[in-house]
């Protein structure tokens, strides 16, 4: 039915995700939740797009799947207006949206390997993870499934690779001096520091009463613009 409630296909433990729920409960848009097992999940994404993407979130909004976190939130900014979450201001907006579009594609991939990374290396905290973030329906069987998820994220995300993890540091820390050093002249926006970054990291929505089943954020951490 076209005028359904949205449905958010999401993972859990997952920034892109995380952007998304943000999103969804600033706006207090009443919405459901699916959280398919991770990995079959990029089967459940490219059924719903119609073979357009494998990647999660996707949301489906008046009947229409759209995949990638920032369509999502493009989506929602046009269908539910208020309160906004895109700047007013012309030049700010297009800040904030080269600011997203340099957390999405430069810094998230590189982070999210590293994670893995560390994850992979310490099997008891990797089960704790699965255990607290994964479907319910697997929590009972959380030594297998954290097994399964170790290997799935070494051969998704080279979780286990030394050398991987090595470039994905260099990588991230590239970026970041790069986008540290050109902010204040390029944008007039002030110096990253840990300050700045804990200082802009967005407080936790207060959910509505609809979404208290949603897990905790795990740790996010924004840049000042
Ligand atoms: N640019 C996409 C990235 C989404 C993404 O990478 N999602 C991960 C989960 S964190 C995924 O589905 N990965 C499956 C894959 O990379 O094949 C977005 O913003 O939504």
């Amino acid at each position: 039915m076209a005028d359904a409630l949205p449905t958010l296909w999401h993972i859990n433990v997952s920034h892109y995700s995380e952007k998304t729920r943000w999103a969804l409960a600033w706006k207090d848009i009443e919405h459901r939740r699916r959280s398919p097992m991770p990995s079959s999940h990029m089967a459940v994404a490219l059924w719903l797009t119609r073979g357009r993407r494998a990647t999660f979130p996707v949301l489906t909004l008046d009947g229409r799947p759209i995949g990638d976190s920032t369509a999502i939130i493009a989506a929602l900014e046009e269908r539910f207006p208020e309160p906004p979450l895109y700047p007013a201001d012309p030049e700010q907006r297009r800040r904030a949206l080269k600011l997203e579009d340099f957390f999405d594609e430069q810094l998230g991939p590189p982070i999210r390997q590293l994670v893995w990374h560390e994850l992979s290396n310490d099997p008891r905290r990797f089960a704790l993870v699965v255990e607290q973030t994964g479907p319910a329906s697997l929590r009972r069987f959380s030594g297998a499934a954290a097994q399964y998820g170790r290997l799935f994220t070494r051969l998704r995300f080279g979780a286990g690779s030394a050398e991987q993890a090595e470039r994905s540091r260099a990588s991230a820390s590239r970026h970041s001096a790069r986008r540290c050093a050109s902010g204040p002249a390029s944008s007039g926006s002030r110096r990253c520091s840990a300050a700045t970054a804990n200082r802009a990291s967005p407080p936790r929505p207060n959910l509505p009463a609809h979404q208290a089943d949603a897990q905790p954020p795990i740790g996010a951490r924004g840049c000042d613009p």
